[in-house]
């Protein structure tokens, strides 16, 4: 019988989760648009679901472009997956699509606001078409699903590609 992972079973999944500039001042400033729960609160619900999908969680916020490609470099190998919001930087940067496309790892990207809502420079994303797929407008819920569809897709429970 065909094995589906060469991964030892007791061997915990790891996740890289990413969030891009700004995304500190989340729940802080602009609670119309953004909400009023924090990156601390979601990062905490985050990790309870990591807990209870019995998977671990490497956390990772910068407002600089060159550190965020930096830590995707690193995670080449170190982890099994990578939950992004690339903040502003969906819409404008080519190095992180760049740099997720080399790390060569399952990559989700997540948006606390559903952009195609809000000015037409965010409609676009350079991250999407190296993402396995993008989950937005549900506010700190989106990292909630993000993991649970990046954890499935790991378990192989998710077949479609296209
Ligand atoms: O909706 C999202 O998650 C975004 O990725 C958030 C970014 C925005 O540039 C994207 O278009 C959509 C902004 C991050 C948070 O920026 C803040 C700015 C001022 C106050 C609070 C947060």
């Amino acid at each position: 019988m065909a094995t589906r992972s060469r991964r030892p079973a007791l061997q915990p999944r790891r996740i890289l989760v990413i969030h891009g500039p700004n995304l500190n001042l989340v729940g802080k400033r602009e609670p119309a648009v953004y909400g009023n729960e924090t990156l601390a609160d979601i990062e905490a619900r985050l990790s309870e679901l990591a807990d209870e999908l019995g998977v671990k969680l490497e956390i990772f916020q910068s407002n600089s472009e060159g550190a965020l490609v930096d830590r995707i470099q690193s995670a080449r190998g170190q982890v099994d997956g990578i939950l992004i919001n690339p903040a502003a930087y969906t819409h404008t940067s080519i190095a992180l699509r760049d740099a997720l496309l080399a790390a060569g790892l399952p990559a989700v990207e997540v948006h606390l606001s559903n952009v195609h809502r809000r000015e037409e420079f965010r409609h676009h994303s350079l991250i999407a078409p190296v993402a396995v797929g993008q989950i937005l407008g549900f506010g700190g819920e989106s990292y909630l699903l993000g993991l649970r569809a990046l954890v499935a897709l790991l378990r192989g429970q998710r077949s479609a590609r296209s």
